[in-house]
C-alpha cells in the first residue's frame, strides 16, 4: 500500500489543481474492478458510480478514422506502464504495446494512463483494447463511421419544430400534433407581452423548441442558427467541406426537394421565427426584438406541445437579443441570397434596423430570471454581442460603419480564447471566426486568421495535458452546465484552424476530442443517443419522456446531453450526485435536467464538429439512422 496524499499535495505535483479542500486521494492505490480508488475522498465519485461504471479501458465507442489518431484512456491503481493488446473481432491479437501513466487525474479522482494504437490503420469492426485483463467496449476502424450521425445530429431540429406537425412518414416513430398554434392565448399566434407590458401582440408561431422545454429564447436561437448557417457557409471556403452532404433533399424534411440545401430550410424555420420577435415599426423600442416567449408557468412532464396549456407570454425586448438578430440576419441575408432574393433582404433590412437599437439601447438586459415557466438567459456584458453583430454586418455589406466598430472593439484584439470556450452569453469567436474564414477586404484579416490558429495551440495544448485527449480542463474541475457543447466549440476553433492552415495536427485534435464525447470519459458513455454501446438516451424531454410513459419515444438517434455539470441544479443531482467530482457530475436520467437535457445550442457543434470529421475522408452514401434501444435493454 502506498501512503495516502492529500489531494492538493499531490495536485501540486502533478500540475492538477484541488478536488476539493482538505480531500485525501490516492495517486496509486489498488483499486476495485473499475480502477476507482478505494480511498478516493468521500462525495467525490458519487456512491451510484462507486461499484464502477464498465471498463476500465475507455474508448470511442463508434470508432477511429483509419489514418486518424486512435487513444484510450484506463483507469487504474499501477504506476508503471502496463501491457495493452489490440484485438480484433476474432479475438486475434493485432497490435500491442504499453500504457503511458497520467497520475492523478483531478476531473476523475482517477488515476489514469493513456494508451496510443495510432499506428494501427487496418479497417474493421468489433475491436476491442485489452489491458489489466479486461476489455474494452467495442469499436471500429474506418473511414465512413460518421456519415449516419451528420445527417442525425442535424435531422434533430425538425423533431425540435414549433407551430408545424411532424410527418410520421419523415420521422417514423416522432410524428406528432403542432404544438403552439391555437389562436388563444395557449398558442403562438398572437401573443402579448408580460404583465400587459406593450399594446400589441406579435405572431411568432414557428423556431424551434429550445430544449426540453417549450420555451423559444432568441439568445439560444441565434447561437443555434448561426452554426447551422455556419457550417454552410464553411463549404464556400473549407477545402475539405462536402456541400452535397448537407445539400437539398439530405435531410427528410418537409422541404426536400425545394432546390434549397436542406440544412438552409432546417435554419430559415428558426431564422424566421426570430424575424418575427422583433418590435413593429411605430411601437416603443421599435426595431428591438423581444428576448424569448414562453409559458406562464412550467408544464410538467411528460407535455407533447400540442398538450402544453400554459398561457404564452412575450418578455420585453433586450440588448442581447437584438443583437443576435442583427448578427443571424446579416448572416442570413448572405447565406440566402443565392436561393431567396427577397428573404435575404428582409434578413438586412431587420439586422441593420436591430443595429441601430441595439446602439440607440445598449443597456436593456433581460432580468435574467428563470423561475417563471422558462429559461432566464440573462446576460450583462454585451460587448461580445456587439461585436459579433458588428462582424456579420460587415462580412455582408462591407460597410465602413461596421468595420470601424470592428476595429475599435478591444475584443477584435484580445485574447478570447479561453478554456471554458464559448456559448450563447460568450460570442466573441463566432465574429472572430466568420472574420477569419468568411472573404472580405478587412484590413488585419491575416492577423485574425492567424489568431485564430493562436486560440487553436491553446485547445491542442490544453487536450494534450487532458488524459482523456479533449479539449476542456476547467481549473477547479467542475465541468459547466452544457459542457458537451463547450468542448465540442473548441473543437470547432481546432477544426477551423485546419481549415485555414491544413496542418493535420489541428485535425487530429478534433479527431481526439470526438473520442471524449462518444465514450472516452470515466463514466464509459457515449452522449450522443443511437450511437456506441452504452450511450445517453433519457435526456431531459417533455416529448422525448419514454423513460416515463413507454408509449413515447425517447430522443432522436443524434441527440447529445448536455454532459457533466458541477453546479448540481437539478433536485435528483442535489440527491445523488452531491460533492461530486467533475466528470462524474452526471447521470442519464431524464429528471436530471442540469447534466442531462437536450438543447439547440447543444446540437448545432455536435452537427459542425461532425460534419467536419466526416469531410476527413472519402464519402460514401448516408445510412439509415440506427433505432435508439429501450433504455431498459441497455441495462
Ligand atoms: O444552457 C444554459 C446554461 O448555460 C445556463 O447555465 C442554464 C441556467 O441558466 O440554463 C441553460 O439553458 C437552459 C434554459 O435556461 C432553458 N431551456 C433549457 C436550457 C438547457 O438546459
Amino acid at each position: 500500500m502506498r501512503a495516502a496524499v492529500t489531494a492538493a499535495t499531490a495536485l501540486t505535483a502533478t500540475g492538477l489543481l484541488a478536488i476539493g479542500p482538505g480531500a485525501t486521494a490516492f495517486a496509486a492505490e489498488p483499486t476495485n474492478p473499475s480502477g476507482l480508488s478505494a480511498n478516493a475522498q468521500p462525495g467525490a465519485v458519487p456512491e451510484m458510480y462507486k461499484s464502477g461504471t464498465g471498463p476500465k479501458v475507455r474508448v470511442n465507442q463508434v470508432g477511429y478514422l483509419t489514418n486518424g489518431p486512435k487513444n484510450a484512456t484506463l483507469t487504474t491503481g499501477a504506476e508503471t506502464g502496463l501491457p495493452w493488446q489490440l484485438k480484433d473481432a476474432k479475438g486475434k491479437v493485432v497490435a500491442t504495446g504499453t500504457t503511458t501513466p497520467r497520475g492523478l487525474d483531478g476531473a476523475s479522482a482517477h488515476n489514469v494512463h493513456s494508451i496510443d494504437f495510432s499506428k494501427y490503420a487496418t479497417p474493421g469492426k468489433g475491436y476491442k483494447l485489452v489491458v489489466d485483463g479486461e476489455a474494452s467496449h467495442p469499436f471500429a476502424i474506418g473511414d465512413n463511421l460518421y456519415e449516419t450521425l451528420r445527417q442525425d445530429a442535424l435531422k434533430f431540429y425538425y423533431t425540435q419544430r414549433s407551430g408545424i406537425a411532424v410527418d410520421d412518414k419523415l420521422r417514423p416513430g416522432y410524428g406528432r400534433p403542432a404544438g403552439h398554434v391555437s389562436q388563444d392565448e395557449t398558442g403562438d399566434l398572437a401573443v402579448g407581452c408580460l404583465n400587459n407590458g406593450c399594446d400589441y401582440k406579435l405572431n411568432v408561431k414557428g423556431g424551434w423548441y429550445d430544449a426540453g422545454d417549450q420555451g423559444k429564447y432568441v439568445v439560444n436561437g441565434g447561437i443555434s442558427v448561426f452554426q447551422l448557417m455556419n457550417q454552410f457557409e464553411r463549404s464556400k471556403t473549407a477545402k475539405t467541406a462536402d456541400a452535397k452532404k448537407m445539400g437539398d433533399g439530405t435531410l427528410a424534411i418537409p422541404e426536400s426537394r425545394n432546390k434549397v440545401p436542406d440544412i438552409l430550410d432546417e435554419a430559415r424555420w428558426e431564422q424566421e421565427f426570430l424575424l418575427s420577435m422583433q418590435v413593429p415599426d411605430g411601437k416603443t423600442n421599435a426595431g428591438m426584438a423581444h428576448h424569448k416567449i414562453h409559458d406562464e408557468s412550467w408544464t410538467g412532464l411528460p407535455t407533447l406541445p400540442h398538450q402544453d396549456t400554459k398561457k404564452r407570454v412575450l418578455h420585453p425586448p433586450s440588448t442581447a437579443a437584438t443583437l443576435n438578430l442583427a448578427a443571424t440576419g446579416a448572416q442570413a441575408a448572405r447565406v440566402f441570397a443565392p436561393y431567396d432574393k427577397k428573404f435575404a433582404e428582409k434578413n438586412l433590412v431587420a439586422a441593420k434596423k436591430a443595429w441601430a437599437a441595439a446602439k440607440a439601447n445598449p443597456n436593456m438586459m433581460a432580468s435574467g430570471d428563470s423561475g417563471s415557466g422558462g429559461g432566464g438567459y440573462g446576460d450583462w456584458n454585451l460587448a461580445d454581442e456587439f461585436y459579433w453583430a458588428a462582424a456579420e454586418l460587415y462580412l455582408t455589406t462591407g460597410d465602413k460603419e461596421f468595420a470601424d466598430y470592428i476595429q475599435n472593439s478591444s475584443l477584435h484584439k484580445d485574447d478570447i480564447w479561453n478554456e471554458r470556450g464559448f456559448s450563447w452569453d460568450r460570442v466573441a469567436a463566432l465574429g472572430r471566426l466568420d472574420l477569419a474564414t468568411v472573404p472580405s477586404n478587412l484590413p488585419d484579416r491575416e492577423r485574425i486568421r492567424e489568431s485564430v490558429v493562436t486560440g487553436a495551440d491553446k485547445y491542442l495544448a490544453a487536450l494534450q495535458k487532458n488524459p482523456w485527449g479533449m479539449p476542456y480542463s476547467p481549473s477547479d474541475n467542475r465541468y459547466d452546465w452544457g459542457s458537451n457543447s463547450l468542448i465540442l466549440n473548441n473543437m470547432v476553433v481546432m477544426a477551423t484552424a485546419f481549415d485555414i492552415t491544413g496542418e493535420t495536427k489541428y485535425r487530429d485534435g478534433v479527431l481526439q476530442g470526438m473520442d471524449y464525447i462518444l465514450g472516452r470519459n470515466v463514466l464509459n458513455r457515449s452522449y450522443v443517443t443511437g450511437y456506441g454501446s452504452s450511450y445517453s438516451v433519457n435526456q431531459h424531454s417533455r416529448w422525448y419522456a419514454h423513460q416515463l410513459d413507454k408509449k413515447l419515444p425517447p430522443p432522436p438517434a443524434g441527440t447529445i446531453a448536455g454532459g457533466p455539470n458541477g453546479g448540481n441544479e437539478d433536485d435528483l443531482a442535489k440527491k445523488q450526485l452531491a460533492g461530486c467530482v467533475g466528470q462524474f457530475c452526471y447521470m442519464d436520467d431524464i429528471m436530471a435536467f442540469a447534466s442531462n437535457e437536450l438543447t439547440i445550442n447543444w446540437n448545432a457543434p455536435l452537427s459542425w464538429v461532425t460534419a467536419f470529421v466526416s469531410d476527413q475522408k472519402g464519402s460514401s452514401a448516408p445510412k439509415p439512422a440506427p433505432a435508439p434501444a429501450d433504455p431498459a435493454a441497455q441495462k
